[in-house]
């Protein structure tokens, strides 16, 4: 059984959506951010840079356990544990290796700071919001265009999608009209009718 270590961020449920969707059985672990259970020394000492989501896999690839922090690392451990969702031909493989990182290092970070400077933040500060909403809505654009040519991030669905899904979930906090972007909200429509995804999104309950 894995242990996930996770709280109701879009980062944890790109975790949660995964082990979901491949069938994997887990045990949820509520690391409050709020609270800061994320800086005692016990978490700590399974993820390092203090953030959720991590795991411990008692069956390691050695078959010993291993840790793991870093949502799009697991989600490629988990991809490789069970072979399912990272395309196993190379160019597909590529293709949702790019558009998860595009999630990494675009959507993730981008749209955190829409929400910090939009939500968070209890005197709103125009500059942040600006910056980071203005950032966010480009990444729609990106998004919308890759969506006109596939109904997929990459050629099928795959963890590209899995680690977009949960920040777009949260559009209305970064104020972005769905409608305005028409194959994100198809893309996003039809992920949503997907069990296993309704049910990562529910973690933790
Ligand atoms: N790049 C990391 C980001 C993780 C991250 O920022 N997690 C947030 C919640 S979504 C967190 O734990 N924040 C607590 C803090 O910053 O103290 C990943 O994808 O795992």
């Amino acid at each position: 059984m894995i242990d996930l270590y996770t709280w109701s961020t879009p980062n944890g449920r790109k975790v949660s959506i995964m082990l979901e969707e491949c069938g994997l059985a887990y045990r949820v672990h509520r690391i409050d951010i709020g609270k800061g259970d994320q800086f005692t020394p016990e978490y700590v000492a399974i993820n390092p840079n203090s953030k959720i989501p991590a795991i411990v896999d008692p069956d390691g690839p050695d078959g010993k356990p291993i840790r793991m922090m870093e949502s799009g690392a697991i989600l490629v451990y988990l991809a490789a544990k069970t072979g399912r969702f990272l395309p196993l031909g190379l160019r597909g493989r590529y293709q949702a290796l790019e558009w998860l990182m595009f999630q990494m290092g675009g959507v993730g970070p981008m749209f955190g700071q829409a929400h910090h400077f939009m939500r968070a933040k209890k005197d709103e500060i125009p500059y942040g919001s600006e910056r980071y909403g203005n950032e966010a809505k480009r990444l729609y654009g990106v998004l919308d265009a890759r969506l006109a040519a596939t109904p997929f991030l990459a050629a099928e669905y795959s963890l590209a999608d899995i680690a977009t899904y949960p920040w777009v979930a949260r559009f209305e906090w970064h104020r972005v009209d769905l409608a305005a972007f028409p194959r994100v909200k198809r893309w996003f429509d039809t992920i949503s009718m997907r069990p296993a995804v309704a049910r990562g999104m529910a973690v933790p309950a």
